[in-house]
């Protein structure tokens, strides 16, 4: 366990090399109207790696007007799904091909670990935009046979100029995630990456241009929210928003949408996930899942278990498990390939954590280990995990976003589905027991999009994955979320002298 220096390991703190840095919009690399630039920061050590164009309205409205005329005008929702898909394919092996340097800018701009951007972020996009490609041929609607004399049929349409603003946790992931589907269906797009990490993004822009998708099909509008994103959700002409990031931002772009042309909104919000341990798992399984649910991507991943509740029978010893864990962490540089913990994203994040880890001491939560900054440079934190945690404590009931495990303790499956239920958020939840009974039940009574019983944190293009309750509405992934960028017109034509 590193201390007293942010770069334990001694590895070189390796910059690499940053080639993309304006705005794109219609296949061209832009600087703002403006001129302005954005420092963009290296979590590591705090200090400013690039300087990237500022987007501001003015750029929105022309990303916009590119995106728009591509819509009405250009090559992409007139093509055929499976002209898309293999221009969409083109696109994955260019990503797959450059996975190392994108893999670094990610590392080097979010802090996240080079050897998980590389193997799971990247491969995530590739697939994800795989995924989507296949089904670019296969949006159709149906044909309905309606009352005497009439018949019917629906269009799936693409639904238009879709605005999509991503937070910087998953840069990758997020692009893809929000862009895949709505390429398939043949909408445009303009992209606002978080303040924080707009450089992976530029550079999926450019691979973009190579694979072969038009000019104003896909642009990158870098910026800050209350300026760039706001612009975006206030639009006239952007006639959908998909949006990742805070409650209360959510909030925001959804008055936005409403007081702007109405347009439809999907909003991945905030979690407080359960995860609930039964007396019958397995105990080492049990510690390993709660461990990666919590520390994954240092705790900066909405689904994040950050509520463990345990049954009374295993918790001294699931806790003293989960603990040697958080000990034996080794946090330092994310290029790094001995490391398992980076630094968090960004200053702001870094001390919004150390705040909770001050609230939950104060309020009388038992800090069982961690709990400090690591170093004196960077934005690096221990490995922290509290005992002792009442369900009405700040720290059970506000999302983190960082390294901090809350540990709870409970008698029956009725109490553990009342107190995982106690929240504001819906997003996801886990359960760990070896019966199958209570583990069918405990998914049906929970209110979160998504369960995982003996696994947590796992993915798949073709699971739809999304919220309930303040955690927003919605879905990514799977064709639930290719419907999220279609529209549904509906034809009724008489048929005359029908006998039905
Ligand atoms: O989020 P914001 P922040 C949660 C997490 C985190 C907290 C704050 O708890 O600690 O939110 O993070 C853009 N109109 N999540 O402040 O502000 C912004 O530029 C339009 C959970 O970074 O919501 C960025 O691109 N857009 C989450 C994006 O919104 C606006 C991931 C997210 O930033 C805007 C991130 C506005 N008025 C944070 N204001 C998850 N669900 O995974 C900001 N933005």
């Amino acid at each position: 366990h590193c201390d007293g220096d942010s770069n334990p390991t001694g590895s070189s703190l390796k910059i690499p090399e940053i080639k993309f840095t304006k705005l794109f919009i219609n296949g061209e690399f832009v600087d703002s109207v403006s001129g302005k630039t954005l420092d963009t920061f290296d979590p590591r050590t705090g200090e400013v790696i690039a300087k990237v164009s500022l987007g501001d309205a003015e750029d929105v409205d022309l990303a916009v007007k590119a995106a728009r005329h591509a819509f009405d005008h250009g090559p992409w929702p007139r093509m055929s799904g499976s002209e898309r898909g293999m221009i969409m394919m083109k696109f994955a092996d260019l990503i797959q091909e450059n996975s190392e340097e994108i893999a670094a800018l990610d590392t080097v701009n979010g802090g996240k670990l080079f050897i998980f951007c590389k193997l799971i972020d990247i491969a995530t996009a590739s697939r994800t935009l795989r995924y989507y490609a296949g089904a670019a041929d296969k949006i159709h609607g149906t044909v309905l046979k309606l009352s005497k004399g009439l018949q019917g049929y629906t269009l799936k349409e693409p639904i238009g100029v879709v605005g999509s603003i991503i937070p910087w946790n998953f840069p990758t992931a997020m692009f893809f995630m929000k862009t895949a589907p709505a390429l398939a269906a043949g909408c445009t797009i303009i992209l606002k990456p978080a303040e924080q990490t707009p450089l992976s993004a530029l550079y999926y822009a450019h691979l973009a241009k190579l694979a072969g998708i038009p000019d104003g099909v896909l642009n990158v509008v870098n910026g800050y929210g209350c300026t760039t994103g706001a612009a975006i959700s206030s639009h006239m002409d952007i006639d959908k928003v998909t949006f990742t990031g805070s409650t209360e931002v959510g909030r925001k772009i959804m008055m936005a949408a409403a007081a702007s042309n109405l347009k439809p909104v999907s909003l991945e919000l905030g979690g407080k996930s359960p995860l609930l341990i039964f007396d019958d798992a397995d105990i080492d399984q049990a510690a390993d899942i709660a461990f990666r649910g919590m520390f994954f991507n240092k705790g900066e991943i909405c689904v994040a278990s950050s509520r463990v509740f345990v049954q009374e029978g295993i918790y001294e010893k699931l806790e003293k498990k989960l603990v040697e864990k958080a000990k034996a962490t080794v946090v330092g540089d994310p290029f790094d390939p001995k490391v398992h913990q980076g630094p968090q994203t960004d200053k702001k994040q870094f001390e919004k954590i150390l705040s909770y880890i001050k609230k939950g001491k104060t309020e009388g939560a038992t800090l069982l280990t961690g709990g400090n900054r690591v170093g004196q440079k960077g934005f690096y934190i221990e490995p922290t995990i509290f005992a002792d945690v009442k369900d009405d404590m700040t720290i059970a009931k506000e999302e983190i976003f960082g390294p901090v495990l809350c540990l709870m303790k409970f008698k029956t499956m009725e109490e553990g589905i009342k107190r995982a239920n106690n929240t504001t958020y819906g997003l996801a939840a886990g359960i760990i027991t070896t019966n199958l009974n209570v583990a069918n039940t405990v998914s049906r009574l929970i209110r979160a999009g998504v369960i995982w019983i003996n696994c947590y944190t796992v993915f798949d293009m073709d699971c739809p994955y999304g919220e309930y309750k303040m955690s927003g509405f919605g879905r990514d992934f799977g064709l639930e979320a290719l419907n999220q960028y279609l529209q549904v017109k509906s034809v009724v034509t008489p048929v005359l002298n029908s006998p039905w």
